[in-house]
């Protein structure tokens, strides 16, 4: 088993069921450009707090599993040039000693593993744009099948195949609601163009869903498609140039595997001359505001 450490603040609000939201550390790693990343992870932390809400920063560090870090442990996943860990990763660090920056997936599964219920995030990883002939699928989907946790995200990025990333998500029986949308979103835009079957309108009804999903026995987590507000979303024109051109030069590359997903984000910041990373900050912190409701709305329920 991997060691688990909880930081004294995640595991006095877990003991007294207050609320907790998790937070990953790819993002912070590998999804923004330094020195933007440190003072976003601080920003999100800061956000819940100001909301009445603890952090959990997830990250391994020298081979243990942190759920909250400190001030030190928030600078080493901005500054450190560490690995990206999904789940698979985990215990391989935990044998070396060696430290990791968890993507969705290894976040969800460490945070669930410590109580926590609820996890906010930029954008769900997904089925890759030629996956049919790559198989590259994230493993953040087939661990959110198994790990019941909430996810606030916007959606998945518009890198992917969006369409085979809904499909995915309703063979694995992940539930999927729109936060007050109709439609599902794609990370920097409000609108991917695909219909959902659900919506919300508010955080009171996902701890409802939570709570059901409980009683029923399930092990799957829930999807809160939380779409960034209209005023911050990205030009879709500008959007769509940049992105086929991120895409062909990927292409070109040949990349292929872990590095794909941090390549197209920093080369869309560079190509967009920062704009991306000004949407991509707007619709995390967008998530992290929801993801406090919703954890507060859970804590309240018990
Ligand atoms: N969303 C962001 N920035 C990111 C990611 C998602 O806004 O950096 C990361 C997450 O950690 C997610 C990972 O789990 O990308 C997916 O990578 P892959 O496609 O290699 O599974
Ligand atoms: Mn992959």
């Amino acid at each position: 088993m991997v060691a688990l450490t909880l930081s004294a603040e995640v595991a006095d609000a877990i003991a007294a069921r207050r609320p907790v939201v998790a937070l990953e550390s790819t993002i912070i790693s590998h999804g923004l450009p330094h020195p933007r990343n440190h003072a976003a992870a601080l920003e999100f932390e800061q956000q819940l707090r100001d909301a009445g809400v603890t952090p959990a920063t997830v990250a391994v560090l020298d081979g243990v599993a942190h759920v909250g870090l400190d001030a030190e442990g928030v600078r080493r996943i901005a500054e450190d040039d560490l690995a990206k860990a999904s789940v698979r990763d985990l215990p391989i660090l935990a044998a070396r000693g060696a430290s990791g920056a968890t993507t969705v997936a290894a976040t969800a599964h460490l945070a669930n593993r410590a109580g926590v219920r609820v996890f906010a995030t930029g954008g769900l990883g997904g089925v890759h744009r030629g996956a049919s002939d790559s198989f590259d699928e994230s493993a953040d989907l087939p661990t959110l099948a198994a790990t019941p946790i909430t996810v606030v995200s916007a959606g998945v990025k518009s890198v992917l195949d969006i369409a085979a990333t809904l499909e995915r998500l309703e063979t694995l029986s992940v539930p999927v609601v729109g936060y007050r949308t109709r439609r599902f979103p794609a990370f920097w835009l409000r609108d991917s163009g695909h219909d959902l079957d659900w919506t919300v309108e508010g955080a009171e009804e996902v701890a409802a869903i939570m709570a059901a999903r409980d009683e029923g026995g399930s092990s799957a987590g829930i999807l809160v498609a939380n779409p960034v507000p209209e005023a911050e979303e990205w030009d879709p024109g500008e959007h769509d140039r940049i992105l086929d051109a991120a895409l062909a030069e990927a292409d070109t590359a040949g990349l292929r595997g872990k590095a794909v997903t941090p390549f197209l984000l920093g080369r869309i910041v560079e190509l967009s001359g920062g704009r991306s990373l000004e949407v991509n900050l707007d619709l995390a912190r967008n998530n992290v505001r929801v993801a406090a409701e919703v954890a507060i709305a859970w804590a309240a329920r018990r």
